[in-house]
């Protein structure tokens, strides 16, 4: 199993799935991603505690819209919340704060921007969406 293309891709389908869709021939920036994040955040945050709780994620993916309009099944949005949780959880409390989550997009951000150049243009989302793709149907793609 490839943990961290799944991990990795986990956060970009929580986090900027949609985003990216919308900017599939366009750039994500960080400043762009991060705003994003920011509201993505504040909506999965649903009592406002500064905290998100493993059941908050876990409603926010099952809301979430994937390809073709379609939720992710319960089944699915509990795995990927699980695994968002797992990822982002770096100390371990049972629940996702704000920096933690920021901490990672930033990691996520790298990772997908190859070249370095501080944005994810339209070929590095393609392969963020195919990754987050793999992760939600439970086929993960490998990362290089
Ligand atoms: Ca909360
Ligand atoms: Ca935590």
């Amino acid at each position: 199993m490839k943990h961290h293309a799944t991990l990795a891709a986990a956060l970009v389908a929580f986090l900027s799935l949609p985003a990216l869709s919308a900017v599939a021939t366009g750039q994500e920036t960080r400043a762009s991603a991060t705003a994003k994040l920011d509201k993505e955040f504040a909506a999965s945050d649903a009592n406002k505690d500064g905290f998100l709780s493993p059941a908050e994620v876990q409603a926010r993916m099952g809301k979430m819209k994937m390809g073709g309009g379609k939720t992710l099944d319960p089944v699915h949005a509990k795995r990927v919340a699980a695994l968002f949780l797992a990822r982002a959880d770096t100390n371990k409390d049972g629940k996702v704060s704000k920096a933690e989550s920021d901490a990672l997009m930033g990691a996520v951000f790298n990772a997908y921007d190859t070249n370095h150049d501080g944005k994810v243009d339209g070929t590095e989302a393609a392969r963020a969406r195919a990754a987050a793709k793999g992760a939600t149907t439970g086929q993960a793609t490998p990362q290089r």
